[in-house]
């Protein structure tokens, strides 16, 4: 789990992406490989693995995400209906072991799927 992922260098500005929006706690980018209508992801500038890494100094950080995401989904046009995931670990189906929010926005959930 090296820090140095592929959102830390597209944080760094090494492979070009366009933000979404961005402040001095995160960045938010298209997910390559959109799985609904609007597929966002809300990343951290701190390179925290996994959520479970994180520790009650990144408390402030998480909040700060939880509100921008919502922000960004109602001004992405999904506010009504999206959901927030966060997948944790490899066999909860994490890829990229920055922690990051998906924003799954204006797709049609007919039940909680979970
Ligand atoms: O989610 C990792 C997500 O990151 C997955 O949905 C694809 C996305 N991804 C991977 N590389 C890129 C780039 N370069 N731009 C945008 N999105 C990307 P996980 O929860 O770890 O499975």
């Amino acid at each position: 789990m090296s820090e140095d992922t592929i959102f830390s260098k597209i944080i760094r500005g090494d492979i070009p992406t366009a933000f979404v929006y961005e402040d001095e706690h995160c960045v938010c980018i298209n997910d390559i490989n959109p799985q609904a209508p609007v597929h966002l992801l809300v990343i951290p500038r701190k390179p925290i693995p996994r959520l479970v890494d994180a520790s009650v100094e990144d408390q402030a950080l998480l909040g700060h995400l939880m509100v921008k995401a919502g922000e960004i989904a109602r001004k992405a046009g999904c506010g009504e209906a999206f959901r927030l995931v966060v997948n944790n670990g490899e066999q909860a189906g994490q890829t990229v072991f920055h922690l990051h929010l998906h924003i799954l926005g204006n797709k049609h959930y007919s039940e909680s799927g979970l």
